[in-house]
């Protein structure tokens, strides 16, 4: 039988790309004590660590995992712990057991101590027979491993959410472009990758073709979304609550490195695909966003050029 929640926050992978944006706002919102920072590494100095309580622990021990909600009175997790899709194609094995083992630990201990759960999911559900603006809802024939792990967690979340009321949440996050944390692994890290070389040597190699069309979206768009999301009454969250698609901006990798040109003079970039390139071509150029607009509002506020603007103020202001 469920026990009852406690009230604080866990949030797992918090030292990842997407963890460090995300516990630093949660902290802002609800005080540096209601959110407990974990992840599998021990990095003293990182700002998730300093700035509030932190448990070195990882999502494939559910006995550890059971402990440190128990312990630390956990009502809600944020699951971001995952390898993502370049990591996941060299080592597929590991893939599946931190992105779907992971997952069950979490949802286990959910079910377990009626927790809330946000887990994401990716565009890398899509496979290349989904239409290139893809739909909510739509055949899901991922070829990377890690696209098939997060259509696996999206399952998941339904099955939990109606086999036992647990109330999981999840967003199909495009490429997510940030300066606070580096990209951990994924194939849409060149969207990251060319900034911090434009400002530091004046030139980046891209590892994806100059027409690569990907959804993207700035990290504070994502940020935002994410809390809308785990915001909103139960009543309105509907069938897509496993991965809601939700647009930002979409553009090729040579528009990108023209926005960046743009402002960073003499800046140059090359392409020279490499075998990110497949896992690239097998996802969407845009997603239909309609369901989470109409159930939870979802509106982006990052075009390409406020995206840009952004990523080069805050690199130019985080090195001075
Ligand atoms: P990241 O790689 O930057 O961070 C993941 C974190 O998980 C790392 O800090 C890592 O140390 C930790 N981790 C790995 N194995 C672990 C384990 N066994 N136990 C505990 N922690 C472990 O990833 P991210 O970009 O922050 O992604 C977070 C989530 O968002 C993932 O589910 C990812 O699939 C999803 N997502 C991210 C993007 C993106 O562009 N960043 C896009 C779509 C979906
Ligand atoms: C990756 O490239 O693996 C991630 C994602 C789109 O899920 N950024």
């Amino acid at each position: 039988m469920a026990d009852t929640p406690g009230s604080r926050i866990l949030v797992t992978g918090a030292l990842g790309q997407i963890g460090t944006e995300l516990t630093e706002t949660l902290r802002e919102r609800y005080g540096a004590d209601a959110v407990v920072a974990s992840d599998v590494r021990d990095l003293p100095d990182h700002p998730c660590v300093v700035g509030g309580p932190y448990r070195n622990l990882s999502v494939i021990d559910a006995d550890a995992f059971d402990r440190v909600v128990v312990e630390e009175g956990i009502g809600t997790v944020y699951h971001l712990a995952a390898i993502l899709s370049a990591t996941g194609e060299k080592k597929p094995e590991l893939c599946e057991r931190i992105n779907v083992g992971g997952t069950v630990t979490v949802l286990e201990a959910a079910r377990k101590h009626s927790l809330r759960v946000y887990a994401p999911s990716s565009i890398a559900v899509f496979g290349p027979d989904a239409p290139k603006h893809a739909p909510q809802e739509c055949t899901l024939n991922p070829t990377t491993t890690y696209g098939k792990t997060k259509v696996t967690g999206e399952r998941l979340a339904m099955n939990y959410w109606k086999q036992y009321g647990v109330d999981v949440r999840g967003i199909r996050y495009p490429g997510l472009v940030s300066y606070k944390a580096p990209a951990g692994g994924g194939t849409t890290d060149y969207a990251v990758d060319i900034f911090h070389h434009a400002l530091e040597t004046g030139h980046y190699d891209c590892f994806v073709r100059g027409d690569t069309r990907l959804p993207m979206m700035y990290m504070a768009d994502a940020i935002r979304a994410t809390i809308a999301l785990m915001d909103a009454p139960v009543e309105a969250i509907g069938t897509a609550r496993g991965g809601y698609n939700i647009s930002g901006c979409s553009f090729t990798a040579t528009e990108l490195a023209e926005a960046v040109g743009a402002r960073v003079s003499g800046f140059t970039c090359d392409f020279l695909p490499d075998v990110r390139q497949k896992y690239a071509d097998s996802w969407p150029d845009s997603v239909d966003d309609e369901a989470a607009q109409a159930d939870w509002g979802w509106v982006a506020e990052y075009d390409l050029e406020a995206m840009c603007d952004a990523m080069i103020a805050g690199l130019q202001s985080s090195s001075i």
